[in-house]
């Protein structure tokens, strides 16, 4: 049976972390929100699960429906879909180490779409930009290089080799920090412009991720959409600025 994926249609966002892990591992799956009501899917669909009366239901999307079981958060998601899809490590103890690299990446993920978003996610970003101009100004200076530093060490520090985040095989951990690569070079394009000097394992790993024919195969086609200014990755100029 086809996994559903539940998110929000005309984005990448949040979902996407979920989608690549699916995409490499070419698991079938039912992106809901962008599908037709007459198939009994679209937002609607979405919604209902959101506003069932269900035991359990998830607070908000994305959220991954197997069967009955209902699975909320990125990092739970892939934590649920990892040994499934072979995109996690055989040992526990490494299993849990990627869990909180993937915790980590959320974080960074969150800090990311504050940069837009400082003051609330309900208000327009016309209605936070000085706020946003200052928040970006410090997450270029301090948050991007202390979170892709410590990406940077993971992978120097990694004793199978600085291939792979975790291990020595290719988890959703390293799908996830292609994207994010792509996400901060989106937003970001000069503050990211020599990220490949100062954090070369990761822009390789990226690379290699990039490189990967389901991945590829991925990105080329129209399941990829391109990012855009509704989703946590926006690219609004006056928030970017060049690292010296
Ligand atoms: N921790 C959750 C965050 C989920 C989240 O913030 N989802 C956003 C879209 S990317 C949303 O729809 N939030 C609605 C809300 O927070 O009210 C995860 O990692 O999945």
């Amino acid at each position: 049976m086809a996994y559903e994926l539940y998110y929000w249609d005309g984005l990448q966002g949040r979902g996407e972390f979920v989608r690549l892990a699916l995409e490499e591992a070419k698991a079938p799956y039912i992106d809901v929100a962008r599908g037709s009501k007459d198939d009994g899917q679209g937002i609607g669909a979405m919604m209902a699960e959101l506003d069932s009366d269900d035991p359990y239901p998830p607070y908000a999307p994305p959220f991954l429906k197997d069967g009955e079981l209902i699975v909320p958060h990125v990092a739970n998601i892939l934590f649920y879909l990892g040994p499934k899809l072979k995109l996690a490590p055989r040992d526990e103890g490494l299993r849990i180490i990627a869990n909180g690299l993937q915790l980590t990446i959320a974080d960074l993920v969150t800090e990311a779409h504050d940069t837009h978003h400082p003051i609330a996610g309900g208000l327009y970003y016309e209605d936070q930009k000085d706020e946003a101009k200052a928040r970006s100004k410090d997450f270029i200076a301090h948050r991007i290089p202390k979170f892709m530093g410590y990406f940077e060490r993971v992978l120097a520090q990694n004793p199978d080799g600085p291939r792979h985040m975790v291990g020595n095989a290719l988890s959703y951990v390293d799908l996830s920090m292609f994207q994010i690569v792509e996400g901060l070079r989106y937003a970001f394009p000069k503050a990211t412009k020599h990220f490949a000097d100062y954090y070369p394992h990761v822009v390789a790993l990226h690379d290699a991720v990039a490189a990967r024919p389901h991945i590829a195969a991925y990105l080329a086609s129209e399941r990829r959409l391109p990012f855009n200014e509704t989703g946590i990755f926006r690219h609004y100029p006056e928030l970017d600025h060049a690292v010296r």
